[in-house]
């Protein structure tokens, strides 16, 4: 299965990795990797990317806003600042496939318009102006589930059936974006793991997703280094690896099609080895 995502067709037929690009100065874990002291770098930037990209990566998301548990928003033109020169950037020396995590309909645009080829918002398109700005770039859009927003989503989120709000809320978007002329073959779902999720919520979605696949919608998950691993395993972010490692493994035995990941090398040779180990035995 393809996904038209601007210049490029993204093969879906097993699972791809999605490389994170924080141009913030204060990520989750990885805050301050394209930083010169306070100065956002590009040259550092466009290594880490190529880095991801050499180690198997084929979709590199850039963002600008930190939607870590507790962040604080942003304005529009720092966004601006942060993502739309290294967008420009990744596209001219590297042609990669780039994505942009962004909420806000003036840097989806921008993005596009320097060369982005997917968008990715956290926030589903909720925001005034997103749905008709997405859809005026003709790319694909991965719309995630979030409850409250990253400064207060972790005080006390509650559910009744994890599973059914997700998907209710994930189906009210899907109408919504076809509505504004967004076709069904460029959207992508996502339950946004450990956005307004205790570990318990985390869990059972995960168990559930193939349900959430069944819905014939490509999912993007993100699960790498996340707080709930320090939940459950009582780890600091930069222990995180293994469960990462498991997270992903067990994503896409659930029906994950883009896995958003840190740790782009040590997650391709997960991958590997579970491809090696479904197409074994096909031909005999
Ligand atoms: C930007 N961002 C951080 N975590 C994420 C996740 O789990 N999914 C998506 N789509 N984006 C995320």
């Amino acid at each position: 299965m393809f996904l038209h995502a601007g210049r490029h067709q993204l093969d879906l037929s097993s699972p791809v990795i999605m490389g994170i690009l924080n141009t913030t100065p204060d990520s989750f874990s990885d805050g301050g990797d394209c930083y010169q002291g306070d100065r956002l770098d590009l040259d550092l930037a466009l290594a880490r990317a190529r880095q991801m990209l050499h180690d198997g990566a084929v979709i590199i998301d850039v963002g600008g806003e930190s939607t870590r548990p507790g962040a604080k928003p942003v304005s529009r033109q720092q966004e601006l600042d942060r993502v739309v020169p290294v967008v420009e950037a990744l596209v001219r020396e590297c042609d990669a496939l780039v994505s942009v995590d962004t909420s806000d309909p003036v840097v989806m645009s921008e993005a596009a318009r320097v060369g982005a080829s997917m968008i990715n918002d956290v926030r589903g398109l909720q925001r005034e102006g997103a749905l008709a700005a997405a859809a005026a770039t003709g790319l694909p859009v991965c719309l995630m589930h979030m409850q409250g927003e990253p400064d207060v989503m972790q005080a006390n989120p509650r559910y009744g059936d994890i599973l059914a709000e997700v998907e209710v809320f994930l189906t009210a978007r899907i109408e919504a974006a076809q509505a504004a002329g967004i076709s069904s073959d460029l959207l992508l779902l996502d339950p946004g793991f450990g956005f307004g999720k205790t570990l318990a919520h985390n869990l059972v979605l995960l168990q559930q997703l193939p349900q959430l696949a069944a819905k014939g919608y490509p999912l993007l998950v993100g699960l790498s280094r996340k707080s709930l691993l320090g939940a459950l395993l009582g780890r600091d972010v930069s222990e995180r690896l293994a469960g990462s490692l498991a997270l992903a493994l067990l994503a896409a035995d659930r029906g994950a099609a883009i896995i958003r990941v840190h740790d782009v090398a040590a997650t391709a040779d997960v991958l590997a080895v579970r491809s090696a180990v479904m197409a074994a035995g096909q031909d005999h």
